[in-house]
């Protein structure tokens, strides 16, 4: 192993000499396959990790059950202690953490450290939570009557994420989950187990050093069957899923089917819409983060780019030189703000959808290819998933066409002239996705048309502030084939609880509602 892989890898105790376990329920296992986590950048091996076998995973969805069988008897205050003690633990790794997701997943360090951050953010927002998660007390028509609404903790919940985040999104789950009394069994990306492997290890500790049952936090590494098998367990009152629109239809089918519970994150086609009064000087900074950041492999990467006609040829020569300026490299280095594609078959969606762009007749304004191997070379990233951030320009905007209406997690964004706001919206509501969007105006009235009744269909509608880069105070999530799911801020707790609407009778006689008599 690379010394920069083990300096990591030992700061986290992740052993570097045999395979890893990646099972746990309690105590650590894993007989299943095995998962190989491979570094972006290098093409590195990193560690082989152990995935859970059927029986490993029914053992642990039992475990997970007795654990919340238990943990639903915690006074929420006492479950916020725990989270806060999660939250330091967190913070003391912050760094170390943060660095193994640039190594593992490929985004670039300030991102990866962003992202720990963005855990304890939401932890410290649980705690908080675990004091305020109340419930109501509605007045009755009846005499002598109350009506109490009741939130009591659900079960278990699971939690299926994405490579993409994978620190932040289980972060989210868990500390709502948690504070509402559930247990929770994660099933990561697979090819991002040793973020997984490392979270657990934390939380695992302060759990049991409370004398709480690690299964309240449980851990099933593994391909397509164990998420298969979690889906479809009747262990799992709700699921919660991130990644694409293909599974995130099959998964939401299947828990209807057995009338579970599902909270779907799937995909994102984000447009920016930059007005001729917008600050440019704010504008072109962030869509350039927008589509470039994370190397456009974030939910809500900005894809689409709509520019009023007056101000398209600056806004576009202003864009393309930030993108000139970009140099790939190691995300691990502090100056890096390009590195890699995740895995090898994302270059090659990358490079399909450049394909159709040009077959379209779109103008490639900048990029359009994968980078040059002997320039990677001379760096030493030749075994790296690299490739140049790309500005299409499209003969037109056709809504319609799969050039508009497709994601590809990687960094290509396409731009389309405007004259009208109305026209912009149109496009930004006409694709199928409604993740996130991005107002840039100085004038009230656009403000009012982008969030009001004709204005943006996304969960996410900004003004003047990216399409990505979201607080964790927000609920996050999106409409239509985005799946409609809530996480994080907001609301998004009121979905972790089960609901009881009480009606309690205090008086001394029975009567029905609506003067229903029955006394014959
Ligand atoms: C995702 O892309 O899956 O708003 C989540 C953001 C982050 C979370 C993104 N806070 O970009």
């Amino acid at each position: 192993l690379s010394t920069r892989a083990s300096t990591i890898l030992s700061a986290l105790e992740i052993s570097t000499s045999k395979e890893i376990s990646g099972v746990y329920d309690g105590t650590w296992k894993g007989t299943g396959d095995i998962v190989e986590s491979v570094c972006p950048t290098t093409g590195e091996i990193l560690a082989r990790v152990q995935s859970a076998t059927p029986k490993e995973l029914q053992d642990a969805l039992e475990s997970t059950r007795e654990a919340y069988e238990l943990f639903r008897n915690v006074p929420a205050p006492r479950r916020g202690e725990l989270l806060r003690q999660i939250r330091e633990a967190l913070a003391a790794k912050r760094e170390e953490l943060g660095a193994l997701v640039s190594l593992e997943m490929g985004k670039i360090r300030t991102e990866g450290v962003g992202e720990v951050q963005e855990f304890i953010d939401i932890a410290d927002y649980g705690v908080g939570l675990s004091r305020m998660m109340n419930g109501r007390v509605v007045a009755s028509e009846r005499p002598g009557h109350s009506i109490l609404e009741v939130p009591n903790p659900l079960g278990v919940v699971g939690v299926l994420s994405a490579f993409n985040f994978p620190v932040a999104v289980y972060g989210w789950n868990l500390s709502l989950s948690l504070a509402a009394g559930n247990a929770t069994i994660w099933k990561p990306s697979p090819s991002t187990p040793l973020c997984s492997v490392a979270v657990t290890k934390i939380i695992s500790c302060v759990l049991e050093k409370n004398g709480i049952p690690g299964a309240v936090a449980g851990l099933v590494i593994g391909g397509k069957e164990i998420g298969e098998a979690v889906v479809e367990s009747e262990h799992v009152d709700m699921v919660s899923f991130t990644g694409s629109e293909a599974v995130g239809r099959q998964v939401g089918k299947v828990v209807q089917t057995r009338f579970g519970k599902v909270l779907l994150e799937l995909g994102g086609n984000n447009a920016a819409i930059v007005m001729p009064d917008a600050d440019l000087s704010l504008a072109v900074p962030a869509v350039f983060f927008g589509a470039v950041g994370t190397a456009g492999q974030r939910c809500t990467s900005t894809r689409r780019l709509y520019l009023h006609r007056s101000i398209a040829p600056e806004f576009l020569s202003k864009l393309k030189s930030l993108y000139a300026s970009l140099i790939p490299g190691d995300p691990l280095h502090p100056n890096t703000l390009l590195g890699p594609l995740h895995t090898k078959a994302a270059v090659g969606i990358y490079s399909s959808a450049i394909e159709r762009l040009k077959s379209s007749g779109a103008e490639i304004l900048f990029g359009g290819n994968v980078y040059d191997q002997d320039l990677l070379r001379k760096t030493g990233l030749e075994g790296g998933n690299f490739v140049t951030p790309t500005i299409a320009i499209p003969t037109k905007v056709n809504v319609k066409d799969d050039i508009w209406r497709t994601e590809t997690f990687a960094p290509v964004l396409t731009v389309g002239v405007f004259d009208e706001l109305e026209e912009a919206i149109s496009w930004n509501n006409g694709v199928p996705q409604g993740l996130s969007s991005s107002l840039w105006t100085r004038d009230l009235r656009n403000l009012g048309k982008w969030i009001g009744p004709e204005g943006s269909d996304t969960g996410i509608v900004n003004v003047n502030v990216g399409t990505s880069g979201a607080e964790i105070g927000a609920a996050f999530g999106g409409n239509k084939t985005t799946g409609w799911g809530r996480e994080s801020g907001g609301d998004a707790w009121k979905q972790y609880v089960r609901w009881s609407a009480c009606t309690i009778n205090f008086s001394d006689a029975a009567p029905l509602a609506q003067g229903v008599d029955f006394s014959g």
